[in-house]
């Protein structure tokens, strides 16, 4: 086990600029714009600005799910938010999520325009804007619900936690991954165990709540995230894979992990998305290749 003795906590914390550690150089402890820059509007109601991570994939997905069920009313631009390079600390992204964390959306279909930030937040608003993805019935919404906000409440683990000190933090601590492999084994058990019983996270409907884990507990299964699928043994959650394979199938989902993509093979990019044939119109040979942050 490293030496966590060696470290002994100031009476007040200091905030110190070397922290290190892979995105240290956006870490601030404070919140609030860094620069003023305003955020560029489309021509559909809803405009969302985002990069393909696991909590901006969620969104991507279901927009276009939506309009694969045939919603049109669901046709978006998105916006690319480089968040290595700070952009969700421009005047114009604060504006809309004072939090700075992408996905956020605004909704210029409202007079006057609706802002909406956090994932669970964007996904229950367009399932209730458009009377799909989420279950009529109150039992079955209730259930719905349940999963939404326990990923809300888990990812962080998995991200924050076990994905931080697995793969960016400066230095192997085993206090840590411990702790949140432990953690992570835990919740892909829960999901195991869950989806032995039901088809989808809400029994036979494929809801918001499958939007919202797949593209995080999806990608460590598929080894899409923190390279870490043989660490945490991740094939031996049969059910798991079963039902992130089934997803990965969908062809809104395929496009929804397009959208505000930086980084991957770059057939797999669509850096900025404001009409549906962008999908098939991409103009690759001016891409380079780029990081991200799950
Ligand atoms: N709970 C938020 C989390 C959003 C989040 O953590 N976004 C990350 C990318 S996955 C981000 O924008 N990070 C930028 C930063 O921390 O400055 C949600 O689900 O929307």
């Amino acid at each position: 086990m490293n030496d966590a003795s060696a470290y002994t906590p100031p009476k007040v914390w200091k905030w110190e600029m070397e922290s290190g550690g892979a995105f240290a150089n956006i870490n601030r402890p404070v919140a609030g714009a860094t620069h003023d820059r305003d955020l560029p509007v489309g021509r559909h109601p809803i405009q969302l600005y985002s990069l393909a991570t696991p909590n901006g994939v969620k969104v991507t997905v279901m927009l276009e799910e939506l309009l694969a069920a045939g919603h049109d009313g669901a046709e978006y631009d998105a916006w690319l938010i480089r968040i290595n390079d700070g952009e969700q600390f421009s005047s114009g992204f604060v504006e809309i999520n004072p939090n700075s964390k992408i996905p956020a959306m605004v909704d210029h279909g409202a007079a006057p325009p609706i802002r909406v930030f956090e994932s669970g937040a964007i996904l229950l608003y367009l399932a209730e804007k458009f009377g799909a993805f989420l279950p009529g019935d109150p039992a079955k919404r209730a259930e719905c619900l349940n999963w939404l906000f326990w990923q809300m409440g888990s990812a962080p683990y998995l991200g924050g936690g076990f994905g931080h000190f697995y793969a960016y933090a400066p230095e192997k601590f085993e206090y840590a991954i411990d702790r949140y492999a432990m953690e992570v084994k835990r919740q892909l058990d829960v999901l195991d165990r869950h989806l032995a019983d039901n088809e989808y996270m809400c029994a036979d409907e494929y809801t918001i709540a499958d939007m919202a884990i797949w593209p995080w507990y999806g990608a460590l299964v598929l080894n899409k995230a923190y390279d870490a699928a043989e660490f945490l043994d991740a094939k031996s959650y049969t059910h798991v894979n079963r039902w992130t394979k089934q997803i990965a199938r969908r062809a809104a989902v395929g496009r929804g992990r397009m959208v505000n993509r930086v980084s991957g093979p770059l057939e797999e990019q669509l850096r900025e998305r404001h009409e549906a044939g962008d999908f098939e119109n991409k103009t690759q040979d001016k891409l380079e290749p780029a990081e991200t942050k799950p």
